[in-house]
C-alpha cells in the first residue's frame, strides 16, 4: 500500500475501438481516480507488435493474436497513479471475458466470440517492469 506513484501502459484493442468503446473504457479509468497522461489512436505494425507480444511466441494463439492487434486502430495510453498496474488489470478483469466478474471491462463489455484469439477490449501492463518496458515501446522518449 505504500508504493510509489506508478505509470502503466494501457490498449483499447481494435474491437473496443471498433465497438465505439473508447469512451466507457476511459471514463472507467478516470472515474476511479487515475490520471492520463498519454493517448494516441493509432494502427500498430508487426514490429511493434511483436515486441509487445514477445513474451507470447510460440504460442497457438499468437499469430492470431498479432492479426487481431493490426485488424485496425488501438488506442495507446498511459495512465498515472498509486497502484495503478495492479488497479488497471482489476479494472480489466480476467484474460476469458466469459469468464471475468461483472463490473469489470471484460466481464461487463466482452464475451467469446468462438475466434482464435480472445478479444477481450483491453491491455494493461502486469507488473513495474512490464510498463516499463512497454511505456519504452509505445511512446519512446516518454
Ligand atoms: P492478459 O491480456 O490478460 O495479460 P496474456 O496472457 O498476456 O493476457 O495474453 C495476451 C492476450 O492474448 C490476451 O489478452 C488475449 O487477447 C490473448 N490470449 C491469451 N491467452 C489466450 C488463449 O488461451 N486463447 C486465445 N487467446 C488468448
Ligand atoms: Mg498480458
Amino acid at each position: 500500500m505504500t508504493q510509489d506513484v506508478q505509470r502503466t501502459l494501457i490498449l483499447i484493442k481494435p474491437d473496443g475501438v471498433r465497438r465505439g468503446l473508447v469512451g466507457e473504457v476511459l471514463r472507467r479509468v478516470e472515474a476511479k481516480g487515475y490520471t492520463i497522461t498519454a493517448l494516441e489512436l493509432r494502427l500498430a505494425d508487426d514490429e511493434l507488435l511483436a515486441e509487445h507480444y514477445a513474451e507470447h511466441e510460440g504460442k497457438p494463439f499468437y499469430t492470431p493474436l498479432v492479426d487481431f492487434m493490426r485488424s485496425g486502430p488501438v488506442v495507446v495510453a498511459v495512465a498515472q497513479g498509486h497502484r495503478v498496474i495492479e488497479g488497471f488489470r482489476s479494472l480489466a478483469g480476467t484474460t476469458d471475458p466469459t469468464g471475468a466478474a461483472p463490473g469489470t471491462i471484460r466481464g461487463d463489455l466482452g464475451r467469446d466470440w468462438g475466434l482464435k484469439v480472445a478479444q477481450n477490449l483491453v491491455h494493461g501492463s502486469d507488473s513495474p517492469k512490464s510498463a516499463a518496458r512497454e511505456i519504452g515501446l509505445w511512446f519512446p522518449g516518454l
